[in-house]
């Protein structure tokens, strides 16, 4: 049998066996990768990771920043049958241990500028044989060409099934340990044969560029899973994607798809750079996801750049966006409807299906979704329920068959007996010419009646008006946007919000 359901086998030896190995794979300010490089070099980490001693089945963490060596480290041990484990680069380094003990990481792959902060935890791993340093090494740490050099150029990818668990995302939740999120290696073929193919219409001569980094669900399929299928190229940003850092990247390397957050675009929208096609001449498509975009965010959007945003959601579990809005189709404040291949229901507390315009959790049966949660059998059946998997996410169907966010359900809150939705209150705001961001919990009064709260980034442009004046300014603006009683009772403005890698806000961290 020829067939090697190892999605190294499709996504890597596939271009090179077919003649696309000069193409452009992989490209960051310093370096950039071949689809015959990128091959060479992963046989190299496979087969120096067996020399190692690390084997089939044994997980090898990757604290690392978006440079042309996570592909080789991940697509490498993918080769090897060992389990990549990419990491959020910005936890606190005791979660990076938590995730380093949870899954009994025997090797770790981390960036050199990372090193510092976490070598403590590192100290303590007592599976842990091996750490290899990308980037600027010291004498005495392995360094990641070093690494390669010990390896063989030229080397076959284990057989796998499509069905056998290729690598590990943990699941950062809003509460809660993270959960190692278990993937098999015929779900990276499944989110590009959904979304990537059928949404975006993805092809080789698209260039890629994420803002939201490789080690999270939503970048590793930007970044990786989507231009790997079909010899295309991505083009990776080591540092913190600031609005300057962006532009600086779309006006050098002209992507034709650029994937970001919300509150990355609506910060590029305040930068005086921002312009058609964000620098880049050739972009076709903008993608959000991460958090709901909020309608304000893409109108401006599509008036400053003058291409839309599809904004989508999907999941660490699911992988990739299930549901999207669709090129040519886009409704603002929606996001749109089922990708091919995913199916979706809204169900209510008893799991009732509900009616097209009444709020309940949304449901997902598609083909990628993970195998479960490592270690963790009770969360596991609570969120994947035979084929269909919980959310978490409030959701409403409208009458024209578009789904709009609603909140998480459990960031949900009643005023006076009714529903709010933050993402509701919060839209309104940010609606306003004056506020950048705004996040918005439920929070008791002097009664112990709850009440909206909202925190505020203002735009500079606010910092001439009284405070007081804005206030009433901004409770007035969202009471006629969202309804009387959803108007915020207080206003604080803050700096930043706080927010998971994708850019969730953590509203249980503002309730506490
Ligand atoms: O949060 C999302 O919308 C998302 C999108 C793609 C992949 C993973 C996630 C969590």
């Amino acid at each position: 049998m020829d067939f090697n359901g190892n999605a190294f086998a499709w996504f890597v030896d596939r271009h090179v066996n077919e003649g696309r190995g000069e193409r452009l794979a992989f490209a960051d300010p310093a370096r950039s990768l071949s689809y015959a490089g990128l091959q060479a070099a992963c046989s190299r980490f496979a087969t120096a990771l067996a020399r190692a001693g690390v084997g089939r089945e044994r997980r090898v963490v990757l604290i690392m920043q978006d440079t042309v060596d996570f592909p080789v480290a991940f697509w490498g041990a993918l080769q090897a049958g060992v389990v990549p484990v990419p990491v959020n680069t910005l936890l606190p380094h005791e979660q990076i241990g938590y995730i380093l003990a949870d899954s009994r990481a025997e090797a770790v792959v981390i960036s050199a500028p990372l090193l510092a902060a976490v070598q403590p935890v590192l100290q303590a791993q007592k599976d842990l044989r091996l750490v290899i340093v990308s980037g600027a090494a010291g004498p005495d740490q392995i360094g990641f060409e070093a690494f390669l050099a010990a390896g063989e150029p030229r080397a076959e990818a284990v057989t796998a099934s499509p069905d056998e668990v290729a690598f590990w995302l943990y699941s950062s939740g809003s509460t809660g340990a993270p959960k190692g999120t278990k993937h098999v290696h015929g779900s990276l073929r499944g989110t590009y044969d959904s979304y990537a193919r059928q949404v975006l219409g993805i092809g080789p001569d698209d260039v890629t560029f994420s803002a939201s980094k490789i080690f999270h669900a939503y970048g590793l399929g930007n970044s990786m899973t989507f231009p790997m299928a079909v010899g295309g190229a991505a083009v990776l940003l080591p540092d913190r994607p600031t609005p300057a850092a962006v532009l600086a990247t779309m006006q050098r390397f002209q992507p034709t798809l650029f994937y970001g957050a919300p509150t990355l675009y609506a910060a590029l929208l305040a930068h005086p750079g921002i312009g058609p096609g964000a620098g880049s001449a050739r972009l076709r498509h903008c993608i959000s996801a991460g958090e709901a975009l909020p309608e304000a965010v893409g109108q401006r959007w599509s008036q400053a750049v003058g291409v839309d945003i599809l904004d989508g959601i999907g999941s660490t579990e699911m992988l990739h966006i299930f549901v999207s809005n669709r090129p040519g189709a886009v409704r603002y404040g929606t996001t749109g409807t089922a990708v091919p291949g995913y199916a979706l229901r809204i169900v209510d507390e008893h799991d009732q299906d509900v009616a097209d315009g009444e709020s309940g959790e949304l449901l997902v049966r598609g083909p990628t979704a993970a195998e479960g949660y490592w270690n963790q059998r009770a969360k596991t059946r609570r969120t994947f329920q035979g084929e269909w998997t919980r959310t978490g996410d409030t959701y409403v169907r409208e009458a024209d068959g578009c789904y709009r966010y609603w909140g998480r359900a459990d960031d949900m809150f009643k005023v006076s007996g009714v529903w709010v939705s933050p993402f509701e209150v919060e839209s309104a705001l940010v609606s306003h010419p004056t506020v950048l961001e705004a996040a918005v919990v439920g929070h008791p009064d002097r009664d112990g009646l709850i009440k909206p709260k909202a925190f505020v980034i203002l735009q500079d442009s606010a910092s001439h008006i009284d405070p007081d004046t804005l206030y009433e300014l901004l409770k007035e603006h969202v009471k006629e946007r969202a309804g009387a009683w959803k108007y915020p009772r207080w206003i604080e403005v803050v700096d930043s919000l706080p927010k998971t890698a994708t850019g969730k806000i953590q509203r249980f961290l503002l309730r506490a």
